[in-house]
């Protein structure tokens, strides 16, 4: 993408109703505009990362034998009355009346919808286990919105739902969940670690939280620091194996890591004192296995292997998607601006021409930025007549993990300058060697852009 031709509406001043970073950086790098209290508009930029995420989802859940498909924003509420939770939602739940007087409401989860479409369409336990999920925008007329995107009342949620014939299988899918979300999160360049919480509207016995460290967050959370050590790395995963999933949930989950909801100080008072932490961290996902919940009464049953109907066992599972791309800014940031993980930037690279105008700075420029694209990597040129401080300011602020700086004085060397947004490095090489480097920086980072 050339600059010249973008829309990158960036913001010299901060603005003053913004109170985190995270925040103040989606707005002033021109990310998102807001509409109203707790929703936005999402400008191409911050749509990019949106799908970035969004494509990571689906590449995890799809790896995990999860099955995509896409339900309605609005629901009856007659679905929701028959699980009772139309009177127990709360003010939370925004209700709409059509014009035909039919209730209706923005739908702030889909355990009822799934439900209904189950129990229309699956007769027997042959056709379990099965787990379908969609993400899509969600509405909580939450009291009060705030921190941008971070707490929303429109928001962009991947939820998922697991249909399983027996508690065991059930769990298995809670686990599965557990280890796709754990990948997920680590391609993010995240670490997200599963807290033991409070299941609130959804219900359920079995519930954890994904918490991204950040003292902006907003809940409290107790934890053995050595929980940040865990990581799931490059191992391979086979997530029709119960036991491996079981044995990857309990690695994850056996040291003391809970949120406020559900802290026990004499438990945590066990760990020995130098490992103790009391912080604050974001929710960016939560998953629950609720038994049957729903399935008994709405009717959810198949036929089992002895021919009498039995009601499936349920859990869901959410992944804050629209969220996420605030817990990624406060987990990585800096005085100038964003610095997103390679997985998740909205460009590869930034290329900034020094002399814009210039003949060979410009048919450089011109050639790299053919190369990159010729790679499959999406460069942001800025070919603007600009400064070249305001051009820095500029990428350092959308904080693209890597920026190609060219001007004709380095050209005569035959070099261009390679710089890393974390570090502050720059390395001079030919443009050439420019391209591979990037190319190898980002082979791990594919997505398949679905
Ligand atoms: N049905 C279940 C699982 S699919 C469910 O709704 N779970 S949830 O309530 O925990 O939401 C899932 C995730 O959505 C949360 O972990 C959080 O990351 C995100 N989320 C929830 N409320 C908001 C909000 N107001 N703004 C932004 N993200 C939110």
């Amino acid at each position: 993408m050339r600059q010249s031709r973008y829309f990158l509406p960036v913001l010299k001043e901060t603005p003053a109703e913004a109170q985190i970073v995270s925040h103040r950086y989606m707005l002033r790098a021109g990310m998102i505009k807001q509409q109203s209290a707790g929703i936005y508009s999402w400008l191409p930029l911050g749509f990019k990362v949106l799908r970035k995420l969004e494509n990571i989802v689906h590449e995890e859940q799809m790896r995990a034998g999860h099955i995509p498909m896409l339900m309605p924003t609005l629901q009856s509420a007659d679905l929701w009355r028959e699980s009772g939770r139309y009177d127990d939602y709360g003010e939370e739940m925004l209700r709409i009346t059509d014009r035909q007087g039919r209730d209706m409401l923005y739908g702030p989860t889909n355990e009822e919808m799934i439900t209904d479409i189950f129990r229309a369409n699956v007769g027997s336990y042959k056709d379990l286990p099965l787990t379908l999920y969609h993400i899509q925008w969600k509405f909580r007329d939450e009291i009060r919105p705030r921190f941008g995107v971070m707490r929303g009342r429109e928001f962009y949620m991947k939820d998922g739902y697991n249909f399983d014939l027996t508690k065991e299988d059930a769990l298995h899918a809670y686990n599965r969940h557990l280890v796709s979300y754990l990948r997920t999160y680590e391609r993010m360049g995240l670490q997200a670690i599963p807290m033991r919480a409070d299941s609130g509207p959804i219900g359920g016995d079995d519930t954890h939280e994904f918490l991204v460290l950040a003292e902006t967050g907003e809940s409290e959370v107790f934890y053995d620091s050595a929980v940040t050590d865990i990581s799931l790395g490059a191992r391979e995963i086979d997530y029709d194996s119960h036991d491996q999933c079981r044995a990857i949930m309990e690695e994850f989950t056996a040291l003391y890591a809970r949120t406020d909801e559900t802290h026990d100080e004499a438990v945590f008072n066990q760990i020995p004192q130098a490992r103790r932490r009391v912080a604050r961290g974001i929710e960016v996902g939560q998953i629950f296995y609720f038994g049957t919940k729903y399935s008994d009464p709405m009717g959810a049953t198949v036929q089992g292997p002895d021919g009498k109907p039995v009601p499936v066992h349920m859990g869901s599972h959410g992944i804050g998607v629209s969220r996420l791309i605030g817990a990624i800014i406060e987990a990585s940031h800096d005085e100038r601006g964003i610095i997103w993980p390679e997985g998740v930037t909205p460009f590869h690279v930034g290329i900034v021409n020094l002399k814009q105008g210039d003949s060979a700075a410009d048919a450089a420029c011109d050639s790299l930025y053919a190369a990159l694209g010729a790679h499959g990597l999406e460069p942001l040129y800025d070919d603007r007549k600009e400064r070249a401080g305001g051009k820095f300011a500029t990428m350092d602020l959308i904080g693209l993990p890597w920026r190609v700086t060219i001007g004709p004085r380095g050209l005569e060397k035959g070099v261009v300058e390679l710089t890393c947004r974390r570090t502050g490095e720059s390395e001079e090489m030919s443009p050439e060697a420019a391209v591979d480097r990037l190319v190898q920086i980002y082979a791990p980072h594919r997505v398949s852009g679905l």
